[in-house]
This record gives structure tokens, C-alpha cells and sequence, in this order.
């Protein structure tokens, strides 16, 4: 096996990457070497994709099973061999579907085909056995093996986002929202991908049209969501446990979590978000339901701990799951979608009654502890309203600064940085955040200047999106570009869906943005060079340097 996808890849003096029998988060190498063939087979469906568009022809259905499949190779996704053994057969079908159109098509206009990619030339045997022996042509590394290589870091850093691109186009597909444009380009990108590119530069440019095209995922995903449930207003939501039967919802897929409250209503059991899922309780659409009683827990590194408390049923929607077994309560966890963990229950349709069931047999929380209520809520819409706010505040000086502290949270140490970094900011400052990062802090009380909450709840991950928005409207109003505004972004990064978030923020000419708590082990020194050069990317230090000198800058 080789992956070194997420932060937490393993790193010895001497190697880079997960490379043994197992990856730190627990994926075998089976699994890993599986998922690298899937990815070499999706680039084929891409390849013979993209000469079907030259003809006018697509298959939404092929498209849309696409994206879904590329999210079950994300970081603590889909630990299953054989549901990746199955996407592959399904890859190998649909391959040889869109080749047969893609003929008929190049014939009946007198053309020729162009040649095969090199993941389009490849045989994929239906046998697991035979089909592992694939493995070592499909490492993401295939070619070169070295990982200070500057043309595999900028394959890695082009793959892994359109990784989180495709899962975020998953989440908006959910949510019936999917873009035929966005399928062509992504088939393109993919394509090129799959046979093997070598130019430095164009990689790079490459790796920034990802970001580009994320961006219009996200807007499509921010439409969704606020489409279907409604634009989230400031909420308050409770995080301590009130007595009941009870399940747990995880992941991002806020329409599974309505499918969950529709088929609870009268039950008497309590439903609580956790991690990603907690921004659920701002959308008028979720928050109308009175067993939608609160959120339990914290990140997705806690869960061994957290679950294993949970006196409920608990529902892995999407990304992070990590190893039930070792928390004892596989026989109470159940996936959805793209998840998988062998031996955890897989639900295939949208009927929650095992579910409920199991929820119905667990004891429930004995006791109501004493209330403690965050605030959330502050997307797009509602950013939008304070926006006027802040900047009279900003402009009679009483905010000084914005910083948006947020992404994705991890186990390593050194991540109590973003701690240290929103205990320390000045008291003049106000702090936006966003994905699971957020946990790290935001159960602290940041008061607030004039009105305004110091700590401003976005959302998910994906809600950068709603940061994005507001910045542009700052710079507008201020007359000046999004990089002179007293703001700084500060992006803790654990997986893929981090990286398209970072790329998009660059594709948007963001400067000068912290990026941590370490910079990506497939980037090269080299390559993190450029980075540095052309966006001022910079790597997180300590929180009190790195504040110093943030607030430095501004006052210059
Ligand atoms: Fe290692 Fe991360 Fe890959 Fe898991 S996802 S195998 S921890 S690099
Ligand atoms: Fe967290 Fe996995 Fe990325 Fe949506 S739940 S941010 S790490």
C-alpha cells in the first residue's frame, strides 16, 4: 500500500506515507491498494466520458455514481473491501458502456480515437486476487516511488482535491443539485490525471482549476441546503444530555438527519447532532423538530470515547467514521451512503426502523445534565445581515480584526495551536469558524463587542462558502481587495475535503494564508516553496508568534 492523503499519514526518518500493512486510521493495505485501483478505474469511466461529451452524449447516472464512488476513497470514509471490490466491477461496466457509445459516435463522424489513457489501457480482472496484482501500476506514487518528487506531489495535490471536490458534489447531489458543466470538467481533469502528467506547471495550474471549480460545488451545495432547508438563523443549542431514548447523527448529510426526525416524530426517542452534523439545528426546516434536542460530543477523533458513552443508536452518514470495533459499539453504529466498515450495519434505503430499534433497546440517558447552550447558525444569510454591523464596528475601530480559525480537527498535539490561537486573540478581534475544527474552542465563552458574538459559528466545513461571501462583501464596501482587509484565515487541514477548501481559497487569489498543524507530507520542500512564493502560503508556527506577527502587518 501507499497513501499519504491526510495529515496523520505515518512519517519516520526514513519513509513518508502509510506504506506497511495498515494506515494510521486504520484502512488495511487490501483496502488501500483496492481503492488506489478504484481510482485508476474511475479515471477510465473518465476518460471514455470525456470523448463522449466531444459528441454530445453523457450518462447523468454514470456521472452522479462517479463523484459518489471517488468520496468512498477519502479519509475515513469506506473501510470495506468488498464494497470497493464492487465499485470497481461497477467502474469496469460503465467504462465499457461509454466506450461503445464513444465508437459508434467517432465512427458516424469519421473520426479517430485518441489513445488510451494510461488508466484506460489498463485490463481490471473481476477476480480480487488477480485484480490486487494491479496495485503497484496504480499507486498514486506509480512511476517514481519518491516522494520528494515535485511532478507526484502535484499528481497527489491535483487527486486529493478533486477528491474533496467529488465528495462535496456528492453532498450537493443529495440535495438534487448537480450540474452537467461541472461533470464535463471534472471527467477532464480526471482524465489528464489518469495519464500520468508530468508538466510541473501545468499540474499546478491544474490543481488551482480544481479550486476554481469547487467554488461553483460549493455555491451549488450552499444552494441545496438552503433551498431545501431553509437559511440558517442564530440558534442555541444545548450540548449536555437531557433523559431518553436516544440517537446520535454524524457525518454532513443533513437530509438523512430529516429522514431520522420524520421517522422518530412520537417515539419518544431524542435526536442529537454530532461533529459536522451540528450545524443541523440552524436550518428552519431541521430546527422545527422539538426531539432534535441537541449535540453530543465533539470531533471525529473522539468518537472511540464518545460513542462508546452514548446510550443510543448511533448514524455515520459520511466522513469520519473511525474503527466501531475498537469502542464496542459496532452492534449500535450503522452506515449510510458511502461509509463502510466491515461487520457495521450498511442501510441501503431510506428506512431508519433498524434504527430505531436499536435505539428502542439501548437504555437511554438516565439523567438531564445541567444545560450548556453554544450559538450557531451565522451561513450566508445570516453573515449577510450582521455584515452591516461589523463594519460600522470595524469602521469606528472597535474590531480591529477578523480571523477565520476553522477546518478540520485531527488527533496530533500540536492542533491545541488553534486553541491557543482563539484563547489569544485580541479582545478587539472577532473569531468566524467552520468545519469540526470548530470544537477545539467553541465551547468558551467569547462574549461579545457591541452586540456582535466574538466566536461566529459559519457551519460545515463546506461553508467556507459563507466566509467567502462575507469577505467579498467587506472588500467591497472598504473599496479595496479581499487580501488588504484586516483579515486572516487560519485553516487547520486533516483531509481531502481541506485541500479543495485551500485550493479554492487560492484559485481565488486568498493570500497569505496559515495553513497547519503541519503543511501536507506529499507536498516537496520544493513545491511548498512555490506555494509560499506565489500565494504567501505559511505554515503555522505558535499561536503567539504567528498572532504577533498577523497583528504586525495590520497595523503597518
Ligand atoms: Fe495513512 Fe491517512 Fe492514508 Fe489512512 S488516509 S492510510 S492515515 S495517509
Ligand atoms: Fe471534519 Fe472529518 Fe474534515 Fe467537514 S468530519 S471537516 S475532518
Amino acid at each position: 500500500m501507499f497513501c499519504i492523503q491526510c495529515e496523520q499519514t505515518i512519517i519516520t526518518s526514513t519513509t513518508k506515507g502509510c506504506s506497511y500493512t495498515k494506515g494510521m486510521c486504520g484502512k488495511t493495505a487490501e483496502v488501500s491498494d483496492l481503492q488506489d485501483i478504484l481510482v485508476a478505474a474511475l479515471q477510465r469511466v473518465s476518460f471514455w466520458a470525456s470523448i463522449c461529451h466531444q459528441y454530445q452524449i453523457s450518462d447523468r447516472a454514470v456521472d452522479r455514481w462517479s463523484f459518489q464512488t471517488f468520496f468512498a476513497t477519502l479519509t475515513n470514509v469506506n473501510f470495506d473491501p468488498e464494497r470497493i471490490l464492487n465499485y470497481i466491477q461497477q467502474a469496469d461496466i460503465h467504462s465499457l458502456k461509454l466506450e461503445q457509445l464513444a465508437k459508434a459516435a467517432a465512427i458516424q463522424a469519421n473520426h479517430s480515437l485518441p489513445p488510451l489513457s494510461y488508466a484506460a489501457q489498463m485490463q481490471y480482472p473481476k477476480n480480487k486476487e488477480e485484480l490486487l496484482k494491479l496495485a503497484p501500476n496504480v499507486f498514486l506514487n506509480r512511476g517514481k516511488g519518491d516522494i520528494e518528487d515535485d511532478v507526484i506531489g502535484l499528481r497527489l495535490l491535483a487527486i486529493y482535491g478533486l477528491k474533496g471536490l467529488a465528495a462535496y458534489m456528492e453532498h450537493a447531489a443529495v440535495l438534487e443539485q448537480f450540474s452537467d458543466e461541472i461533470c464535463i470538467e471534472y471527467h477532464q481533469i480526471m482524465n489528464v490525471l489518469g495519464n500520468n502528467p508530468t508538466d510541473i506547471s501545468e499540474l499546478l495550474d491544474l490543481s488551482i482549476a480544481i479550486g476554481a471549480l469547487n467554488y461553483k460545488v460549493m455555491e451549488m451545495l450552499d444552494a441545496g441546503e438552503t433551498t431545501i432547508f431553509g437559511h440558517p438563523v442564530p440558534t442555541q443549542v444545548n450540548t449536555k444530555p437531557i433523559s431518553g431514548k436516544c440517537i446520535l447523527v454524524s457525518g454532513h448529510d443533513f437530509k438523512d438527519l430529516r429522514l431520522i426526525l420524520e421517522q422518530t416524530q412520537g417515539k419518544g426517542i431524542n435526536v442529537y447532532t454530532h461533529g459536522e452534523m451540528l450545524p443541523a439545528h440552524a436550518y428552519p426546516e431541521l430546527k422545527k423538530y422539538p426531539h432534535l434536542v441537541g449535540n453530543f460530543g465533539s470531533a471525529w477523533q473522539n468518537q472511540q470515547n464518545e460513542f462508546a458513552q452514548f446510550p443510543g443508536a448511533i448514524v455515520m452518514t459520511s466522513n469520519c467514521l473511525i474503527n466501531p470495533f475498537a469502542g464496542r459499539y459496532a452492534d449500535r453504529i450503522f452506515t449510510r451512503s458511502i461509509v463502510g466498515w466491515p461487520g457495521v450495519v450498511h442501510l441501503e434505503n431510506d428506512d431508519f426502523s433498524a434504527v430505531i430499534e436499536c435505539a428502542l433497546n439501548q437504555s437511554g440517558f438516565k439523567h438531564t445534565e445541567l444545560e450548556h447552550y453554544i450559538t450557531i447558525g451565522f451561513a450566508r444569510n445570516a453573515l449577510m445581515n450582521v455584515a452591516p454591523t461589523v463594519i460600522e464596528q470595524i469602521k469606528a475601530g472597535n474590531i480591529k480584526h477578523v480571523f477565520l480559525i476553522g477546518g478540520c480537527d485531527g488527533i496530533s498535539d500540536e492542533r491545541h495551536y488553534y486553541t491557543d490561537m482563539a484563547s489569544q486573540v485580541p479582545q478587539d478581534s472577532i473569531i468566524l469558524t467552520l468545519g469540526c475544527g470548530k470544537y477545539r474552542f467553541n465551547k468558551q465563552n467569547f462574549g461579545d463587542i457591541n452586540g456582535i458574538p466574538r466566536l461566529i459559528d459559519i457551519g460545515q466545513c463546506n461553508d467556507a462558502y459563507s466566509a467567502i461571501q462575507l469577505a467579498l462583501a467587506l472588500a467591497e464596501t472598504f473599496e479595496c481587495g479581499v487580501n488588504e482587509l484586516p483579515l486572516t484565515l487560519v485553516l487547520s487541514w486533516f483531509e481531502q475535503k481541506a485541500i479543495v477548501i485551500l485550493l479554492t481559497l487560492l484559485s481565488l487569489g486568498a493570500k497569505g494564508i496559515y495553513t497547519g498543524p503541519s503543511m501536507p507530507a506529499f507536498l516537496t520542500s520544493n513545491l511548498i516553496s512555490i506555494l509560499q512564493k506565489e500565494f504567501d502560503l505559511k505554515a503555522t508556527t505558535d499561536a503567539k508568534e504567528d498572532l504577533a506577527r498577523i497583528l504586525t502587518v495590520n497595523a503597518a
